[in-house]
């Protein structure tokens, strides 16, 4: 039902939740097999023929769509971003200190696929929004019992970003039909946002002058580090949106065994919202000297950027490690321990990974 590689480190199997190792991760687009997967709930049942898609909410002109309707009076638009949760490179959080009941995700929470269907803002344009429509909210089909009380998955943008040409309501990726574990018929792509916002099984979307409050925006928060993540004040919070840079080593994997002397290393790295990559360094001694790294010229703001290095390493264990600038000239923390947080979410600080040499 998933249609995914084998090699995928599962997590759960109901909600499917899933990362490939990041050796999987080199291609610029990720195949649909390899992408990764992340879930609330079960995967609703739509029959994509009676399916209609509801625009309400502060519109003049409240909207009921059929995929022919969408398909036929839009201009079709095509976009490559890069898609990524929030919870990514939790398991480096993890390391320093416990996030119960949490899913240790590593670098693969990402991927980067080419997604086609209409942009948002003339979905929008044609509905009229008013004035005061501060917030574009998106309900996806899928009941989640994970959400207190249990409920379909949903998140909001500011109008700002909704109505960005960017911002796609799409049907297909990497040129094939959207695939049902990935929000068939119909997904938001919200490009340079963290995952949740992109929500799948879209059903409605309303303009409001507040934020949804559906359970999975502000679940989608970083907590202060001393707050109970069970039992929040509102507000309490800082709801997520705009990704931060940071980046990610892909190869050679965590643990990894590799001979001493020459050594590629390669990884990625995403700046988020409407920044791209400017600089990538790699250290193969834990930090203490560092050479800058080979960076692929960005595709858009939108889209990771793979970066390569040949490290000179020395017999015995080592620690990899990868920092990245932004194109504000914005830089990673350093540790885990300045960006840790009760639910593990926007881990931005540097790419760490233990190998051994051998001669
Ligand atoms: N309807 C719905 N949309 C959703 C989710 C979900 O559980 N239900 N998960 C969100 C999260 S947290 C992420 S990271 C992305 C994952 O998209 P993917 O499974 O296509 O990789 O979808 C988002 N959209
Ligand atoms: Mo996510």
């Amino acid at each position: 039902m998933w249609e995914k590689r084998s090699d995928m480190v599962v997590y759960d199997v109901e909600p499917f939740n899933a990362e490939p190792p990041p050796g999987a991760l080199l291609d610029h687009i990720t195949p649909l097999d390899t992408f990764y997967g992340r879930n609330h709930g079960p995967i609703p049942r739509i029959d994509a023929g009676n399916w209609r898609l509801r625009v309400d909410g502060l519109v003049d002109r409240p909207l009921e769509l059929s995929m022919d309707d969408l398909r036929h009076r839009f201009p079709q638009r095509t976009v490559v971003a890069t898609l990524q949760c929030a919870g990514n490179r939790r398991a480096d959080l993890m390391r320093f200190r416990d996030i119960p009941g949490q899913q240790p995700w590593g670098p693969g929470a990402t991927s980067t696929a080419r997604w086609s269907g209409v942009s948002l803002a003339k979905v929008l344009a044609e509905a009229g929004l008013q004035g005061h429509a501060a917030h574009i909210a998106f309900t996806g089909a899928d009941v989640s019992q994970e959400a207190d009380p249990p409920q379909p998955f949903g998140a909001s943008i500011p109008t700002a970003k909704a109505t960005s040409e960017e911002v796609l309501l799409a049907w297909a990726m990497n040129d094939q039909a959207l695939p049902t574990a990935h929000g068939a018929p119909l997904r938001v792509v919200v490009p340079g946002w963290i995952g949740a916002r992109s929500v799948k099984w879209l059903q409605r979307i309303t303009a409001q002058a507040q934020p949804t409050d559906n359970y999975f925006q502000t679940g989608y928060s970083v907590l202060p580090p001393e707050a109970d993540p069970h039992n929040t004040e509102p507000g309490e919070g800082i709801t997520l949106g705009p990704i931060t840079i940071h980046c990610a080593i892909l190869q050679p994997e965590y643990g990894a065994q590799v001979p001493a002397g020459p050594t590629h290393v390669t990884g990625f790295a995403l700046a988020g919202d409407d920044r791209t990559v400017a600089r990538v360094d790699v250290s193969g001694d834990g930090g203490s000297t560092w050479i800058r790294a080979d960076l692929d010229a960005p595709e858009n703001p939108w889209t990771w950027q793979h970066w390569r290095a040949t490290l000179t390493l020395p017999a015995g264990g080592t620690e990899l490690v990868a920092r990245a600038w932004d194109s504000t000239a914005a830089v990673q923390p350093e540790s885990p321990a300045t960006v840790w947080n009760p639910r593990g979410y926007a881990n931005t600080s540097w790419a760490r990974l233990y190998v051994t040499c051998h001669r």
